[in-house]
């Protein structure tokens, strides 16, 4: 992969979105599977710029059908801030979470730089979940169940305007992948704003490749891939890792080859790797399969085309 610029990574060590706390030892269980030492390994310039700092979570019940919104808000102007620096400085910004509420801000940032910069923004959100509920309908008030709609206009006003205009983006923008647990009001939600899903059903039936294919359909040379990679995506055979896991998602293979599609694209401008949660893993290795996975998303499995 003829990836010139540099990486670099972002540690946001949170869970203050998520229903399970162990989120936030994240990005330092990336670090130690040997993230930035694989990258490098693939001839990468990578740069770590340590983690950022936000509140403490209070672990509270839901007010107004959101748990710790200001403190989620905080994290993600955080999270916005420094992404945004870092695709100003021509950098590669990968977010090491942390929850997936993250996605709010590392995704804000990623648009506007799109718009600054005129390319077109095609995101990969890669889950075993929508992330599309409101305060009206989620189950939980866990934000982390919300960063897409959030992102699309749907959410409280210090998130959907968390870059100063809302929406963030717009539907037709994003593609998710691997999609398998839906919650009943976020699934008519999720048909009302017409979002483009690859669920497992789907992915059953006319294999990963094609959906791959079509999630990727339109990405050229003016695009800027971001790519979401919730690591509850993984099937929990492979990835017990993570607080939320949901039966029946890719295996091995078939998350290699969504990575390495991806990679062949050439056009993979920002990262977020979330949800890998420390406390529900085995010696790390969900941590470490992230890693590989990361990998082959830089190129490491393309041999036959390098
Ligand atoms: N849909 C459920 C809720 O909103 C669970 C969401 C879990 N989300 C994540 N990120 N783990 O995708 O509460
Ligand atoms: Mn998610
Ligand atoms: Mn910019
Ligand atoms: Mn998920």
């Amino acid at each position: 992969m003829s990836l010139s610029r540099t990486l670099a990574l972002i540690g946001a060590p949170t869970d203050i979105g998520a229903g399970h706390r162990g989120a936030s030892m994240g990005p330092e269980a990336l670090r130690v599977a040997g993230l930035a030492e694989a990258l490098r390994e693939r001839g990468l310039e990578v740069l770590d710029v340590g983690n950022l700092v936000g509140p403490v979570n209070p672990w509270l019940p839901p007010t107004d059908g959101y748990r710790h919104l200001d403190e989620v808000v905080a994290w993600n102007r955080a999270v916005m801030d420094a992404v945004h620096a870092q695709l100003g400085l021509g950098r590669l910004p990968v977010l090491l979470g942390g929850d997936h509420c993250l996605g709010v801000g590392s995704i804000t940032a990623v648009a506007r730089h799109c718009r600054d910069t005129g390319k077109k923004l095609r995101i990969l959100w890669l889950d075993a979940h929508a992330d599309f509920n409101t305060s009206s309908v989620t189950p939980s008030g866990n934000v982390h169940g919300m960063p897409v709609a959030c992102l699309c206009g749907l959410g409280p006003r210090a998130l959907t305007h968390l870059g100063g205009q809302a929406p963030a983006i717009d539907p037709s923008e994003i593609r998710q992948v691997g999609i398998r647990s839906v919650d009943q009001g976020e699934k008519r939600l999720v048909k009302e704003y017409g979002l483009d899903i690859y669920d497992m059903r789907y992915i059953d039936e006319i294999g990963m490749k094609r959906a791959m294919e079509e999630a990727l359909e339109g990405v050229d040379e003016h695009t800027h891939l971001h790519v979401s990679f919730d690591v509850d995506f993984l099937d929990p055979a492979i990835a017990p890792g993570v607080g939320t896991t949901v039966p029946g998602g890719p295996n091995y293979r078939e998350a290699q080859l969504v990575m390495e599609m991806i990679a062949d694209t050439g056009r993979l401008g920002s990262l977020d790797i979330v949800e890998l949660n420390p406390a529900f893993d085995e010696h790390n290795r969900t941590g470490k399969l992230a890693v590989d996975l990361v990998e082959s998303l830089f190129g490491k499995s393309t041999l036959m085309r390098d």
